[in-house]
């Protein structure tokens, strides 16, 4: 489905009605797809824990299965059980898999997740499903299950947008223990921006809904409780109104926007005001963009809300780039490289994100790129190559131009190409106007290798305080690289595989130094 054709979610209905008898031994499943597993996790993937609160009591305890910490044991699902699974694109085929293996076993099969939300007949004809949900599960799941029990299950549930006050929080005590980095809370969903690569705003809403202070603390506390210091705060953009915002606002004479503004920013601060009354080892990490550079104030309480670390959206560095991608907001150039800096100054380390493949890049930007993101004081760096996903204008338009005379694989069309075997998919998918496709992943390559060399990691680890610190620098920014090398950009299985090895050999010291001191 295309992006503009998405429809406005509204909930079908608000809660589960009558009550309804649950058979003895009944198991519901949730499950996260992965093709790779690596025994240990980085962030807890949070649909996980949120379905497993909506689930009501009465089903009893959800069987979590991570598939990023290892594959599902399809002898645990028995007929009758519900089993219900989250797709994102990237992990689709692998959820579709399952699907069909769970339906065999005689289960009731619901997918969701984003992918679902885009592609529902996709789940149906390949991923073996009796429901999709489309959107938000925090309201709909109790209904979808209600509805399994009583034999009047609807092959689709709009589980709409649901306002922030309804956002169930999530399930902490399922957590498996001792298998994570990094817990994740969600603060705000939706972002108002309209990024050309990106479908949160198509799919999530421009209108940032943001959770209440108390509900996204207590949580942080809970997760304290569990070991974990370390928290992803898992938002699309952690600074949804900006001062050029409140500006415009203000110029336009338009009050109540300005009001709503001002209440939005207002929440922010006391958010951050109370992570700041926190145990001050706490350390948050976000998702920004990167015009909170203009605004001291926000970052300041950042600081003092122990933000320590934010993922930038850079994109590009150059003013061509930035217009390929709806990224006007950006800077380029030197102005870039002292606003990136500007984090650091206060206190907030950044995780640059590039994106390599765009139409306006030439071989010079690879260099260029590279050299922004050493001169900016960036702590980490990814650099991604431009994939069209579902949802997004990008994809829009390269759907149409493509049409049927799209390359194809094993008979998949490329601009199916989350449907094309792993091992087989190819890693570029847009044509580019002067680079080949291999031509593009051997220098974004050449960039990897050159920011997370071991000398220039060691010079970046200067940003920590002690050796302990500067070790535990070098060793995540090595699993970092190891872990992008085999989703990302590696061709050879044999580099594939060695990655693999690495990143299971590291994220076992890695855990140990995130985890907090319980009490005894
Ligand atoms: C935090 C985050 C990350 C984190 C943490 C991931 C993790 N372990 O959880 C990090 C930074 C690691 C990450 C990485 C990536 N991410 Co990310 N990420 C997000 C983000 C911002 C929030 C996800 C989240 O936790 N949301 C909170 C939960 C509660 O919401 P939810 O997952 O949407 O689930 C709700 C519904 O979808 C539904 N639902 C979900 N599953 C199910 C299942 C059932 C049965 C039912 C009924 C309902 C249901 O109910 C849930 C509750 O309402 C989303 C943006 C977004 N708005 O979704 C992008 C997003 C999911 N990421 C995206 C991408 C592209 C990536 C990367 C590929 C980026 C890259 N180039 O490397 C990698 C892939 C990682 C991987 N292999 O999984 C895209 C996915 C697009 C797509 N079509 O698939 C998104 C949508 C962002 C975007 N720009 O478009 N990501
Ligand atoms: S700023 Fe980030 S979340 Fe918002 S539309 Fe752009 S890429 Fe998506």
């Amino acid at each position: 489905m295309s992006r503009a054709a998405l429809p406005q979610f509204v909930p079908i209905r608000s809660t589960a009605s009558l009550a309804v008898s649950i058979p003895r031994g009944l198991t519901v499943h949730l499950v996260n797809p992965s093709h790779l597993s690596f025994g240990i996790g980085v962030i807890t993937p949070r649909w996980l824990f949120v379905l497993g609160a909506a689930t009501p009591a009465p089903y009893g305890r959800p069987r979590i299965v991570d598939e990023t910490l290892e594959a599902i044991d399809l002898e645990s699902v028995r007929a009758g059980d519900i089993v219900g699974i989250g797709i994102h694109t990237g992990n689709a085929l692998r959820g579709y898999e399952i699907g069909v293996a769970a339906r065999k076993r005689g289960a009731t099969v619901v997918f969701g997740g984003i992918h679902a939300t885009l592609y529902p007949d996709e789940a149906d004809e390949l991923g073996g499903a009796h429901a999709v949900v489309r959107g938000d599960g925090d309201v709909v799941w109790p209904i979808v299950l209600d509805d399994a029990l009583r034999g009047t299950l609807q092959p689709r549930y709009e589980g709409g947008r649901v306002d922030a006050d309804r956002f169930a929080p999530a399930r902490w005590e399922l957590l498996p223990e001792g298998r994570y980095m990094w817990g994740s809370v969600q603060t705000v969903r939706g972002c108002p921006k309209h990024c050309s690569f990106c479908s949160v705003w198509g799919t999530d809403g421009q209108k940032p809904r943001q959770r209440t202070v108390d509900s996204v603390v207590a949580e942080i506390v809970e997760l304290r409780r569990h070991g974990f210091r370390f928290v992803a705060l898992a938002d699309d953009n952690f600074y949804p109104v900006t001062l050029a915002d409140l500006a415009m606002a203000e110029r336009q004479g338009n009050v109540a926007r300005l009001e709503q503004l001002r209440a939005l920013r207002a929440e922010r601060f006391e958010l951050m005001a109370r992570l700041a009354e926190l145990p001050s080892d706490s350390v948050f990490f976000t998702q920004i963009t990167m015009e909170a550079a203009e605004d001291p104030a926000f970052l300041d309480a950042m600081r003092r809300a122990n933000i320590k670390g934010a993922l930038v959206g850079v994109e590009a560095v150059t003013p061509e780039g930035l217009k390929d991608v709806f990224k006007g907001f950006n800077q380029a150039g030197e102005a870039l490289v002292q606003r990136l800096q500007t984090f650091r100054e206060h206190g907030v380390f950044v995780l640059g994100s590039f994106i390599f493949g765009l139409p306006s890049d030439r071989e010079a930007t690879f260099e260029a790129t590279a050299d922004v993101a050493e001169r900016s004081g960036l702590a980490f760096a990814q650099f991604v190559m431009l994939t069209p996903y579902p949802g997004t204008v990008d994809f829009e338009a390269w759907e149409k131009k493509t049409g049927d005379s799209a390359e194809r694989v094993d008979g998949i069309p490329v601009t199916r190409h989350w449907l094309i075997p792993q091992d087989r998919r190819p890693k570029v998918y847009a044509p580019h106007p002067v680079m080949t496709a291999e031509e593009l992943r051997a220098r974004t390559q050449a960039v990897w290798n050159r920011f997370y060399s071991l000398p220039r990691i060691w010079a970046r680890s200067r940003c920590t305080q002690t050796l302990r610190a500067r070790v535990a620098f070098v060793l995540i920014s090595k699993l970092y690289r190891q872990m992008y090398a085999n989703t990302g950009i590696a061709t050879d299985s044999a580099r594939v595989n060695r990655a693999n090895r690495w990143a299971r050999l590291i994220a076992k010291p890695c855990r140990r130094l995130f985890a907090a001191k319980l009490p005894a």
